[in-house]
C-alpha cells in the first residue's frame, strides 16, 4: 500500500517531489482500512428506503423505465473535434479557427446549465457517464460541452454524495474530442463568497489539469478587477479564457439608462485588453430581446477582433428568435440543450434552432439526427429527477420584470419553500424585481442574485415594503448576505451602492472600497492538508484540499456520509432517490467487473429504540442492517 500510495500522490503523478518528497508527505503513510462496500451500500439504500431522500421525502418509488441509449457503434475511436484544435493550436489558434468558421457553433449544456436550471442541479454522474460514450461520437460537431462549475460542484458534495473532480475526471476519458467547457464565478470561483487569489489560481489550474478546456469567466457584478486573475491564470494554464459580460437592463429601453450599448462597448474592450481569447454574453435570465441581440451583437462585433458566444436562458420562450437575430448579427457561437433538456428556464434547444434556420446560408454546425437520439436518452432519465421540477409549465414573459437568472429560478422555489414561503411565490417573484431597483438596479447573477433572492424572501416573510425598509430600516436585522454585500465582500456594483440604503443596512459599519480578494491572506494549503489528514485518515489530495478551502462543512458532511455509505455515485438514480422496493432486485457495478446484486426481502417492524432491521441478500447471501428510523 506505501508504494500504491506513493504512485497516486497527487504531487507525484504531477512531478511535483524531490528527494524531501516522502519526509514531507505524512498521508504516505496511511493505508486505507478494507472497507466492506456492500455492507455501506446496503445502509444507504435501507436509509432512503426507510427516510427518504432530502427534498423528495418517503416516496413509494415510481416505476422508471430503463432511459433508450442511442445505438451507436463504440467500437470505432470518437473522431477528433474542438479539443484536438486546442491542443494542437493552442488558445489563440483555436479563436482564429472559430472566427474562420461560416457556420454557428454551439455549445451544448446538457451536462450543467439545462439541468441546473431544471432540476435544480441534481444531475448525478452515473447518468452522465450512462451516455458518456455515444456523447463522444453524436456531439463530435459541438464546440464545447458545458458540464461543470456553477453549482453543479456544491451540489455534487452536498447533495448527490459524489466527488465533482471524479465526474470531470471520468467524462473526461470517455469524451476525449469535445473541448469541456465550466462557469466560473470570478474571484467567487464555484461558491458564493470571495476567495483569496491563490485559491483561485489553484482551482482554475487544476480544473485545467482535470480536463476542463474553457473557462466562462464572469463577475456577479461584471466588476472585470474580480475577474482578472482567473483570466490570467487560464492563460498560463495554456487554456481557453472566455470572459463574460453579463446581460442586464434593456438596452432597447429609454428609461433603463444603466445599462447602455456603450456601457457593454466598454466592458467588451477591457475584457479584450484584460486577455480573453472569446467574449462571452451572458445573458443569465433570458432578458435579451431579438432586436437587443441583434444590437448588441452587432456592435460588439465592431468593438473586438474576439469570436463572440452567446448564452441565454429561454424563460421567455423568445430563445430561437433571439438567437436568429444573434445569428444575423455575426454571432459565433450560441448555447443550447439537446431538446429533451431545454426551453423554459433552460437553454434554447439545439434542434430547435437548427429547424428554424433551414434555408438560411448560415445554419448550425450539428447534426439534428444525433441530437435527437441523445435527447431520447435525456427525456427518460429527466422523469427519473421530476421531484426537483420547478412546476413551471409554460414560457414567462414575466421574466423581463423579474429578471430571475434560470439557473436560480427552481433553486430560489425551494429556497422559499424551506421558509414556509411555497404558497407566496408569486409575491417573492414580484418582490424579487422589487429589491432589485431598491438595491439600485444591479447585475443580478451567483452571487449577487443570491442577494437579492434572501431579501426578497426576507421582505415577503417579514411584511416589508420599500417604504418600511428605510423607515423601519435601522432596527430591522436584515440577512447576513445582504449586510455582506453592502459592505462591499462580493464586489463593487456599477454606478456604486445607493448611499442610505447602504447606511441603514450597516448601521455604522464600514464598507469595503477595494477588492475584496486584495484583503484576503493567501489560504494555507498546507495546513489545510494536514488538517484533513487527521480528520480523514486517508491520503489527501489537492482536489479535497481545495473542496475544503471552498466549503469546508460541506466537505467535512460530505466525507462523514461517505464514511458511512461508501461510494454512493454507484447507484443507479431511481435507487438513489428511492432506495428498493420489498422484493426488489438491482445490480450495482461497483467498479469495473465487479458486480453486486442487491436484493431487498423485507423491512422489519420499529423497535422501542427507534430502529429497524432490513433483511436484504447480496449476491445471494442474506445481511441485516440496522437503519434508525427518522419518523
Ligand atoms: C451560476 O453561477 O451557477 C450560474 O448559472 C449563473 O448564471
Ligand atoms: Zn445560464
Amino acid at each position: 500500500p506505501f508504494l500504491e500510495n506513493v504512485v497516486k500522490h497527487p504531487d507525484f503523478l504531477s512531478g511535483k517531489y524531490n528527494t524531501s518528497f516522502i519526509d514531507e508527505t505524512p498521508d504516505l503513510f496511511i493505508f486505507p482500512a478494507r472497507k466492506d462496500r456492500g455492507t455501506k451500500l446496503l445502509t444507504y439504500i435501507g436509509n432512503v428506503t426507510v427516510n427518504g431522500f432530502p427534498g423528495i421525502g418517503k416516496e413509494q418509488k415510481p416505476v422508471f423505465h430503463p432511459a433508450r441509449k442511442p445505438s451507436v457503434d463504440l467500437s470505432d475511436p470518437p473522431k477528433p473535434g474542438t479539443k484536438q484544435i486546442l491542443d494542437e493550436r493552442g488558445a489563440d489558434g483555436l479563436a482564429r479557427w472559430i472566427l474562420e468558421q461560416d457556420d454557428v457553433l454551439l455549445t451544448d449544456t446538457t451536462f450543467r446549465d439545462a439541468h441546473q436550471s431544471l432540476l435544480a442541479t441534481r444531475v448525478r454522474t452515473h447518468d452522465l457517464l450512462e451516455v458518456a460514450d455515444e456523447t463522444a461520437r453524436l456531439m463530435q460537431d459541438a464546440f464545447s460541452l458545458e458540464m461543470w462549475g456553477g453549482a453543479t460542484f456544491d451540489v455534487s458534495y452536498r447533495f448527490l454524495g459524489e466527488s465533482p473532480w471524479d465526474r470531470l475526471i471520468k467524462l473526461r476519458e470517455r469524451i476525449p474530442n469535445v473541448l469541456f467547457q465550466m462557469l466560473f464565478r470570478g474571484s467567487n470561483a464555484v461558491g458564493y463568497k470571495n476567495y483569496p487569489d491563490n485559491v483561485i489560481r489553484e482551482f482554475v489550474r487544476k480544473s485545467a489539469e482535470a480536463g476542463i478546456d474553457v473557462f466562462r469567466i464572469f463577475d456577479s457584478l461584471n466588476w472585470i478587477k474580480q475577474m482578472e486573475v482567473a483570466i490570467d491564470e487560464t492563460r498560463l494554464s495554456g487554456k481557453v479564457a472566455e470572459a463574460a459580460i453579463c446581460y442586464a437592463g434593456d438596452i432597447l429601453d429609454d428609461n433603463r439608462a444603466k445599462y447602455t450599448v456603450s456601457y457593454y462597448k466598454e466592458m467588451a474592450k477591457a475584457l479584450e485588453d484584460a486577455g480573453a481569447h472569446i467574449l462571452a454574453i451572458k445573458d443569465m435570465a433570458g432578458l435579451l430581446k431579438p432586436e437587443a441581440a441583434y444590437r448588441l451583437v452587432s456592435e460588439l462585433k465592431d468593438t473586438v477582433s474576439l469570436p463572440v458566444h452567446l448564452h441565454t436562458h429561454d424563460t421567455s420562450g423568445n430563445g430561437i428568435l433571439m438567437y436568429s437575430r444573434a445569428i444575423d448579427a455575426g454571432v459565433d457561437i450560441v448555447d443550447t440543450a439537446l431538446g429533451s433538456m431545454a426551453g423554459l428556464t433552460s437553454q434554447p434547444s439545439a434542434s430547435s434552432l437548427a429547424y428554424a434556420l433551414s434555408g438560411r446560408e448560415r445554419n448550425v454546425r450539428a447534426d439534428i439526427g444525433s441530437i435527437e437520439e441523445l435527447s431520447h436518452y435525456w427525456e427518460d432519465v429527466r422523469k427519473m429527477y421530476g421531484r426537483f421540477e420547478s412546476g413551471m409549465k409554460s414560457p414567462h414573459s414575466e421574466i423581463y420584470v423579474h429578471e430571475m437568472p434560470g439557473g436560480q429560478y427552481s433553486n430560489l422555489q425551494q429556497q422559499a419553500k424551506g421558509v414556509g414561503l411555497g404558497e407566496r411565490w408569486e409575491e417573492v417573484k414580484e418582490m424579487y424585481g422589487r429589491v432589485n431597483m431598491l438595491f439600485g438596479d444591479v447585475v443580478k447573477v451567483t452571487p449577487s442574485s443570491k442577494v437579492v433572492g434572501d431579501m426578497a424572501l426576507f421582505m415577503v416573510q417579514n411584511n416589508l415594503d420599500e417604504k418600511s425598509v428605510i423607515e423601519r430600516g435601522r432596527s430591522i436585522d436584515f440577512p447576513d448576505s445582504v449586510i455582506e454585500f453592502f459592505r462591499g465582500e462580493i464586489g463593487q456594483p456599477y454606478g456604486g451602492f445607493p448611499e442610505e440604503l447602504q447606511e441603514i443596512i450597516l448601521k455604522g459599519r464600514e464598507p469595503l472600497t477595494v477588492r475584496p480578494g486584495e484583503l484576503l491572506e493567501p489560504y494555507d494549503f498546507r495546513a489545510t492538508r494536514d488538517q484533513l489528514f487527521e480528520k480523514l485518515n486517508r491520503p489527501v489530495s489537492s482536489h479535497d484540499i481545495l473542496a475544503y478551502a471552498l466549503y469546508p462543512k460541506v466537505f467535512d458532511d460530505f466525507n462523514a456520509q461517505a464514511e458511512k455509505f461508501g461510494d454512493v455515485s454507484v447507484l443507479d438514480t431511481p435507487t438513489f432517490f428511492y432506495g428498493l422496493k420489498l422484493g426488489e432486485e438491482v445490480e450495482v457495478e461497483i467498479e469495473k467487473g465487479k458486480t453486486l446484486i442487491i436484493k431487498l426481502v423485507s423491512i422489519g417492524e420499529v423497535q422501542p429504540d427507534g430502529t429497524r432491521n432490513l433483511y436484504f441478500e447480496l449476491n445471494g447471501q442474506p445481511r441485516e442492517v440496522c437503519i434508525d428510523d427518522a419518523s
